[in-house]
Parts: C-alpha cells; sequence; structure tokens
C-alpha cells in the first residue's frame, strides 16, 4: 500500500518532488553547486530519455571508451542535479562533467547562468512520456499509485505529477539568453537514427568523433544493450524501491506507444490541452499531436 501524496512528495518552489530521492539539504546542495565552463547537462521532464543520455553523454566525452557505463552505476556515473547522490560523488567526477536533471529552469542554480556550461535538452512526445510515466508509477514505490491511466491522465494535464505540467517544463527552457549553450533533440529523433542524434550531439559538444566512434557508442546506447547492462537497468536497486517484475525500468523504449493506450476521447481531450497551452509559443512540435 502507497502512502498518502503529501508523504511522497515534497514542495518545492512550487514543484512536488519525490521525497525518496529529493530533501531540502539536497536542493540546497544543488542550487549552491558551482557549474564549471565544461560542464554539460542534460535536461529532461521525467520519461524523455534522462537515463539514455546517462549512457550517452561520458562516451560521446571520451571518444568511446566503454570503462564508465561497465564499471560504474548510471546514477553516480551522469548524477542527478537536485537529487541527495549528487553531493556524495560530486568530488570524484572528472572533467569534462556530465549531470542530468529534470529542473525547470527557473530551479537552475546561479553558477549555470554565469557559467558556459551546455545544455542538451531532450523532447518527447507528451503521449509517450504520459504512458511510460503511468507505468513507472507502478513499478517505483517512491511514486503514488496512478490509478487509472483515465486518471493520471487528467493528474498530468493539471500538473499534479513531479516536476508539474509538461507544456511549462518545455517553455521554461526555451530562453534566448542560453544562445548556443543549449540544444534541443528529441527522443524520437533519438529512436528512429542514433548515430545522427550521437552526431548532432557530438558536434554541438566540439567532439570530433570518428564515424566508427558513433557507431561504437550507438551500438552500446541501444535499448537492447542498455536493458542488459546491469550499470544501466535499475537491477542493483532493491524491490522495496523499483519492482522490475511489474513494469521493468527500460519497458519498451519506442516512439508511439500512447497508440495502445488512449481512446479517441482522452486524445482529444489531452489534445485540445497541450495545444492550447502551447498557443504563441514561437517554436513548433516535431511531431503532430493528435
Ligand atoms: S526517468 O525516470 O525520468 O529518469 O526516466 P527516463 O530515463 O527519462 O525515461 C525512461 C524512458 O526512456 C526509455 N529508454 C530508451 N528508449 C530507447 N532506447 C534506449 N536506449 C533507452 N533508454 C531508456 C525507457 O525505456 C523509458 O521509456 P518507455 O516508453 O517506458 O519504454
Amino acid at each position: 500500500m502507497k502512502s498518502p501524496e503529501f508523504d511522497i512528495y515534497l514542495q518545492y518552489q512550487g514543484f512536488l518532488l519525490p521525497r525518496e530521492t529529493h530533501f531540502l539539504q539536497s536542493l540546497k546542495f544543488a542550487n549552491e553547486f558551482k557549474f564549471k565552463d565544461d560542464d554539460v547537462v542534460a535536461v529532461t521532464y521525467p520519461k524523455s530519455g534522462t537515463i539514455w543520455m546517462q549512457e550517452i553523454l561520458p562516451l560521446l566525452l571520451n571518444g568511446g571508451d566503454l570503462t564508465p557505463i561497465q564499471t560504474t552505476v548510471n546514477w553516480d556515473r551522469v548524477p542527478w542535479l537536485g537529487v541527495k547522490r549528487l553531493a556524495e560523488v560530486a568530488d570524484k567526477l572528472t572533467s569534462p562533467r556530465a549531470l542530468v536533471t529534470h529542473f525547470p529552469y527557473s530551479l537552475m542554480p546561479p553558477s549555470f547562468h554565469t557559467s558556459k556550461a551546455k545544455a542538451i535538452y531532450v523532447m518527447r512526445n507528451p503521449k509517450d512520456i504520459l504512458v511510460s510515466s503511468y507505468y513507472f508509477h507502478q513499478m517505483a514505490t517512491f511514486l503514488e499509485d496512478p490509478g487509472t491511466f483515465d486518471e493520471f491522465l487528467e493528474k498530468f494535464l493539471e500538473g499534479r505529477v513531479m516536476f508539474g505540467k509538461w507544456t511549462d517544463h518545455v517553455k521554461s527552457w526555451r530562453r534566448a539568453e542560453l544562445g548556443d549553450r543549449i540544444m534541443f533533440i528529441t527522443y524520437e529523433e533519438m529512436v528512429q537514427d542514433l548515430p545522427a542524434a550521437l552526431r548532432r550531439m557530438s558536434d554541438f559538444l566540439c567532439r570530433n568523433l570518428s564515424d566508427e566512434a558513433i557507431l561504437k557508442i550507438a551500438e552500446h546506447c541501444s535499448f537492447k544493450t542498455m536493458k542488459a547492462n546491469r550499470m544501466s537497468n535499475f537491477s542493483q536497486i532493491s524491490k522495496e524501491y523499483m519492482d522490475n517484475d511489474k513494469s521493468p525500468f527500460l519497458r519498451k523504449g519506442i516512439s508511439g506507444d500512447w497508440k495502445n493506450h488512449f481512446s479517441p476521447e482522452q486524445l482529444a481531450r489531452f489534445t485540445s490541452v497541450i495545444f492550447k497551452e502551447l498557443e504563441g509559443e514561437n517554436f513548433s512540435l516535431p511531431w503532430s499531436l493528435d
């Protein structure tokens, strides 16, 4: 039996954050974290490809040496900004450092703004995020029970989920002041042609990688390889926190699974809300919402 909502989430600057991993102290640590100019942070709304980036970034930064993904668990290899573990591993990270975060722009620490650190924002079709998150809420005991898919869809649209509304998150990171410090990529692009997506990221990070290195990285970052990598598949986490038998963390790894879950009514409701909230924004979505 899961605990009530207030036990599960910490309210922080208008956002609900899972208490299991977020503490006032870890958030203070994040706020005081000193970004360096050669850091790179992958920014994601939950379930958009975070752990994929924890696999990709070390390999792009080191030219394809597999040591980090074979010897270090993902949460220590590319730690989460905001999560308590960061304080324990921050000093051990070697430059160029890679981090991930679910933070909306407003939660980024002052040093991020004054540094030249780069950000890669990974965006995923929100319908697939909803589906992925629905299963994740069933397997992660530190998150609330999602209820029915219909109930969870309403919660998601209202932003009564960790890190708030998806639309607010994507809008928050469209900041002119970031200029060429940020690149945007989609989960779908990565699924469709991983080597091409890796090439784009590697160019953004000014890594001059050979085609051979890119192909090697793509092979080791495929869904199949990651699912078998015990440093990345959460098999080392106790069932008490994540029950992979209920739903594996690396669940399907595809785009379009929403088609197996949405009714026509749910689709119409979802599309109209998201559409309305993005009206007037000067960026377009790379996929159609309906
Ligand atoms: S979390 O909890 O926010 O950190 O989750 P996150 O890592 O952002 O997202 C989990 C989804 O990403 C999928 N994933 C991948 N898809 C394709 N290829 C690779 N290599 C890969 N690695 C992770 C993972 O399976 C989750 O999506 P779903 O749709 O649930 O399968």
